[in-house]
């Protein structure tokens, strides 16, 4: 029987290229070069599975083909509001994507974030590099303590979860959560969490807001600059969700006239390009997608996704089926 072809858009980890390589018809991007959506379209016309990335854009018009071959974009990630799930839809295609075996990781990267712009780490970096620290005095670059504080965590699934241990276990933090459905008593009870019914009801109450919703049409904007405003002045908002999620315009504002603490990000609107202004603030601490940029997390997405693979070329449904 013939193997079935996939096209892998970017670099994998070369332990899963090769399991790949050995188990299909595998066309790798030696060169990682990001795929144009004309390549994209063109790709879905001749492979039978398409393993895309948070960089490969999987909109309507990339999606808008006559007579597609591929029946299954297996995406590498566990975001994919950068397919159009409409359009995917109508072609009758499988998604997949590979949940829990980042959730650590990018909880991680989530804690590093609030770390870092509470203890002002990346402005203490950045005068070090630069030859500019004249040495120890009690005024200089002082902070916010985190110990005891209250979080707010917009979206309550696996990585909100274990943003919430980290910060409740580890740090002695409080947790409210903001979830649009509701969250079973014994997930809360684990971090002694209390569930608000709006997020305009969180934000009020918290030193620090983690985003841990997903990101495209349904949240983007959520975090607007009305609701910046209802964020305590002081209050630090960290996002390693989707740059969707906030209006880039809004929260610089916020930042360049103090009406937030600052805020720590990992991803950003039409990332990668970083729009100036938020290069000029301070108090913000930005990170190029490194949420789950681990070795054991990348490999592991690799692995999640052979397996999505192989029940779907089996005939069985895929465990991580979100389409
Ligand atoms: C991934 C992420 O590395 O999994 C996600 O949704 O945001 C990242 O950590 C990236 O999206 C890969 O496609």
């Amino acid at each position: 029987m013939t193997k079935p072809s996939v096209l892998v858009t970017r670099r994998w980890p070369a332990a899963v290229e090769a399991q790949l390589a050995e188990s299909y018809n595998a066309v790798l991007n030696t060169g990682d070069k990001p795929m144009s959506p004309s390549e994209i379209r063109d790709a879905l016309k001749r492979y039978d599975a398409v393993l895309p990335t948070v960089t490969d854009t999987l909109n309507a018009e990339a999606l808008d083909v006559t007579g597609a071959q591929t029946k299954i974009l297996a995406n590498y990630g566990v975001g994919y509001s950068h397919i159009c799930e409409p359009a995917a839809r109508d072609l009758g295609m499988t998604v997949t994507n590979t949940p829990d075996v980042l959730s650590e990781c990018t909880a991680d990267i989530a804690m590093t974030l609030l770390l870092m712009v509470a203890r002002r780490a990346g402005e203490g970096e950045r005068e070090l590099r630069s030859g500019n620290w004249t040495g120890w005095r009690p005024t200089h670059l002082v902070g916010t303590k985190v110990s005891g504080k209250t979080l707010g965590i917009v979206g309550y699934g696996r990585i909100g979860q274990e943003m919430a241990r980290r910060a409740h276990h580890g740090f002695g933090m409080d947790i409210l959560v903001y979830n649009r459905s509701k969250v079973a008593k014994d997930v809360l009870a684990r971090c002694n969490a209390t569930q608000v019914e709006e997020i305009d009801d969180l934000l009020p109450q918290c030193d620090f807001v983690s985003l841990h919703c997903p990101g495209g049409v349904a949240n983007r904007h959520l975090i607007n600059s009305r609701r910046l405003s209802l964020m305590k002045p002081d209050a630090f908002l960290i996002n390693t969700a989707r740059g969707e999620v906030i209006d880039e315009w809004a929260l610089i504002q916020a930042l360049m006239f103090d009406m937030i603490g600052g805020a720590a990000l990992d991803v950003f609107d039409g990332e990668p390009r970083i729009s100036p202004d938020l290069l000029q603030c301070d108090n913000l601490v930005m990170l190029p997608h490194l949420g789950s940029a681990t070795r054991e997390a990348r490999e592991a997405m690799g692995f999640r996704v052979l397996d999505n693979l192989s029940d779907f070329f089996a005939g069985r449904a895929p465990r991580d089926r979100v389409i």
